[in-house]
């Protein structure tokens, strides 16, 4: 058995990992991270990690909001962890910017204190996008259950939502303004969406507290990318392999990583600039293109592949048929509806969106990509669909990831496997009712308006979604280039 990953093994390590490039028990907390998920501990966190080279005091306290899976296996080796990035160039870095990981129902108090601290300058969040419990309309749900608990129970949140409005309110009662909130989930507007929710809910336990955090808390808008894989054993064993230590919980991702931040903060900052972070007034063109070039062909070949029993993103884009008419869908429905003059060439940033897809090095799991299709779906095709419509061009083929949704979801029942999603019980609940009647479920899904709002009354996309409906029920891996290409 190996020695584990620690601050002592830290220095024994192959000159080839890169390690913490400043003194970690010189540097204090700065930053209040809500998700600490892979996706944050392989972004974010490195970014932070890397900027502290430059000086500041932004270690991380995590807060994970139900698992205590991450603080158990990470508090073995003083918060330590490493990401691993498979790419033709492989390499292997410690992370070391996470000073304690919390977690909500174990260390309440300790969670307080740490966003209540003076020193901390930055709340961050990863919690996806159903996280926000946002309506179809982008406002706070104040149905959703734990909306309901928190405005019912302020001081024992939880929500982000209101354990972010219970921190601001200690700070508001201090006065105590240096403070930014940065949303880093893949939603459009994503720091609009977050302000909005928070001072909704502020709004509800003490306006003057909503009217403080209006006019002094910032919520920048941020695109964030760099595709991370979910961590497994064959990760585990890698890590321990290129370390010679052992890691409880390495992350793995490509190489590519960017990270882009609205220029907008109540308070200090890591010098993130350094570390290769693009700030900008103009956060919307990249988040638009990541989110609808990116996102929307991944979930498009999530719910298409499994339907063609592909694995991977790797396999599925592999797959002649399914690259061409992901090719297809950017060019003639996804690239004309954004608007990136004088940012970016979208042909170019697709094309290399479809060349990372391409990395024979990463195993990213379709059935990851396919969770939660109810919160993805609207920001990643539906708001691309609805541009098309309005502006009087092309959606057919937009209407393919929800025909290929909807099967999934059939598929998911018919095979009694689990269903991730916010909606499951709703959604697998119609799977049942229409067993064995595919346009019927197909009818009922499309109804359900915090998925689809008013498009559950526009004719022509129903009966686009239930035309591809037919057509892919029969799809498989023999017959998919024929299929695909009748969708038109
Ligand atoms: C993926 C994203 O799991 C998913 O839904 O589409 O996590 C994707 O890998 C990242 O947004 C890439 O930056």
């Amino acid at each position: 058995m190996s020695a584990s990953l620690s601050k002592q093994s830290l220095t024994q390590l192959s000159a080839s990992v890169k390690v913490p490039q400043y003194p970690r028990d010189e540097r204090s907390r700065g930053i209040v991270h809500i998700g600490p998920g892979a996706f944050h501990r392989a972004h974010q966190a490195v970014y932070t990690d890397m900027a502290m080279k430059f000086g500041g005091n932004w270690r991380i306290t995590g807060v994970s909001m139900r698992s205590a899976t991450l603080k158990q296996k990470l508090r073995e080796q003083d918060n330590l962890y490493s990401l691993v990035v498979l790419d033709n160039d492989p390499y292997v870095q410690v992370v070391g910017a996470f000073d304690s990981l919390l977690v909500l129902n174990e260390d309440r108090d300790a969670i307080m204190a740490a966003l209540t601290d003076a020193g901390t300058h930055i709340i961050s969040l990863t919690i996806t996008e159903k996280g926000y419990c946002l309506t179809s309309n982008g406002d706070l749900d104040t149905s959703h259950s734990d909306i309901m608990h928190d405005l019912a129970n302020p001081e024992t949140p939880v929500s982000a939502i209101g354990l972010i409005v219970s921190a601001l309110k200690h700070r508001f009662e201090q006065q105590q303004t240096d403070i930014t909130v940065i949303s880093c989930d893949n939603l459009a507007d994503n720091g609009k969406k977050l302000h909005k929710a928070v001072v909704q809910f502020a709004q509800k336990l003490q306006p003057a507290l909503a009217e403080w955090i209006s006019a002094n808390i910032r919520f920048p808008c941020t695109m964030v990318d760099s595709i991370t894989p979910a961590t497994d054993e064959a990760l585990v064993e890698l890590a321990e392999q290129k370390l010679g230590v052992s890691d409880n919980w390495p992350i793995q991702r490509e190489a590519f990583t960017q990270w882009v931040i609205e220029d907008s903060f109540s308070g200090p900052r890591p010098q993130w600039e350094k570390v290769g972070v693009t700030f900008t007034d103009d956060v919307a063109t990249f988040e638009n293109a990541k989110l609808r070039i990116l996102n929307g062909t991944h979930s498009t070949l999530a719910y298409l592949g499994t339907l063609l029993d592909k694995e991977t993103v790797f396999e599925a884009i592999s797959d002649d048929a399914l690259e061409q008419f992901i090719g297809e869908l950017l060019q003639s429905e996804i690239l004309p509806s954004i608007n990136a003059e004088g940012v970016m060439d979208l042909t170019a940033y697709a094309d290399a969106i479809l060349n990372r897809y391409k990395n024979r090095h990463i195993r990213h799991k379709l059935s990851q990509i396919a969770w939660d299709g109810s919160q993805k779906l609207p920001f990643r095709i539906l708001n691309t669909t609805r541009d098309n419509l309005t502006q009087g061009n092309n959606a057919t083929l937009l209407c393919v990831p929800i025909a290929a949704w909807i099967l999934f979801i059939a598929k998911r029942f018919n095979d009694q496997e689990e269903l991730v999603d916010p909606l499951a019980e709703t959604l697998l609940a119609l799977a049942e009712q229409y067993h064995g009647d595919i346009q019927g479920l197909a009818s009922a899904v499309l109804n359900l308006p915090q998925v689809f709002a008013e498009l559950s009354a526009n004719k022509w996309f129903k009966d686009t979604v239930q035309s591809h409906v037919a057509r892919l029920a029969e799809v498989n891996a023999d017959n998919a280039a024929q299929v695909l290409t009748t969708l038109k």
